[in-house]
């Protein structure tokens, strides 16, 4: 293929990759090892999913989502050489900050976005209800956490790797204290990290007659990949059936120096829940994903997805794959 689109960004030789099976005609191909990461990947865990991986010296780090066997959901450090055989913590992380912010409801669903030299974490963090949390680290031996950037009640918090117009830009979800009914991707800005505002509609959801996967909610994924086209975002649709929710996942482009402007977005989901690892687990038919590897020598974009709330994959694709299939496929 001839390679059109570029990443912005560093290469990364060692990304874990599969050439596309010739039978597969889907802009997205699964790891055929996985699940990588199993339910009991830790001495007390219940599942293991949800989780954000990040390039580390030579090798790769991450920080998991473990709910553990009293069902409790925290985050844990985990270290791998390869991006897909990992070593994770059986002890969560500890964070120095502000005992008031520290103090541990829950935390879930962690995003990892290296800007500059430092690694940032955020998450989906109890707090009188769901919100976002932040916190750094740059050896991912110490954690520090930051204010939560908003009120109760949200959800989905993803940092833009670099600032923006001399700002920095997070993308979150307002929603509920429960398995919320609606959703739709908001983006703020801050000189700080601190303090946020000028809050801008991104996206929301899509009519149920036209796109139906993604008509009841829509959520940020990985932190967004930089492109010469614009903003790479993968993010998870959600359709409410007769059996509960389905998570599936889709792709937009966003302006590179306006975000809340979007270019394009998908019509057909690219990747929904199919494999028994995804259709059967703690929470049926939810594919969820959390991170992305990208090289921008080769446009190759390994993507780690949460399944079925009970177990860690990885698939493939390349920019041009997706943009391609974007523009052909766009609401
Ligand atoms: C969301 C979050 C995710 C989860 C999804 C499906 O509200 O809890 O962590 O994957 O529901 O259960």
């Amino acid at each position: 293929m001839i390679f059109m689109t570029k990443i912005i960004g560093d290469a990364l030789p060692n990304i874990p990759w599969q050439d596309k099976p010739t039978a597969c005609h889907e802009p997205i191909w699964r790891y055929s090892g996985n699940p990588i990461i199993q339910r009991h990947g830790t001495v007390i865990a219940n599942s293991i999913f949800n989780s954000a991986v990040v390039p580390f010296k030579d090798s790769f780090a991450g920080v998991f989502r473990c709910d553990d066997r009293a069902v409790t959901m925290n985050l844990y450090v985990g270290f791998s050489s390869d991006g897909l055989d990992w070593e994770i913590s059986d002890t969560p992380i500890v964070f120095s900050g502000e005992k008031a912010v520290t103090a541990v409801e829950y935390r879930y669903d962690p995003r990892v976005t290296k800007i500059g030299d430092r690694y940032y974490i955020t998450w989906c963090n109890g707090y009188h209800g769901p919100t976002i949390g932040i916190g750094y680290t740059d050896d991912f031996k110490h954690f520090v956490q930051l204010e939560n950037a908003f009120l109760p009640f949200n959800r989905n918090g993803v940092l833009f790797p670099r600032k923006i117009r001399g700002n920095y830009y997070l993308l979150s979800r307002p929603s509920d204290n429960g398995h919320t009914p609606f959703g739709d991707i908001f983006v703020s800005e801050s000189t700080d990290l601190v303090y946020w505002g000028r809050h801008r509609f991104v996206f929301g959801t899509a009519p149920f007659a036209s796109s139906g996967w993604q008509c009841t909610k829509v959520g940020a994924g990985p932190v967004p990949i930089e492109t010469s086209e614009g903003w790479l975002l993968l993010y998870h649709g959600v359709i409410n059936t007769c059996n509960g929710f389905v998570y599936r996942m889709g792709a937009a482009l966003l302006d590179r120096e306006h975000p809340d402007q979007v270019l394009c977005r998908t019509k057909y989901y690219i990747m929904g829940p199919e494999m028994p690892y995804e259709q059967c687990g703690d929470v049926p038919n939810v594919v969820f994903p959390c991170a992305a590897l990208a090289d921008a020598n080769t446009g190759r974009i390994a993507i780690y997805y949460g399944c079925a709330d009970t177990v860690t994959g990885v698939a493939f694709t390349t920019v041009d794959e997706l943009i391609s299939f974007m523009k052909s496929h766009s609401i």
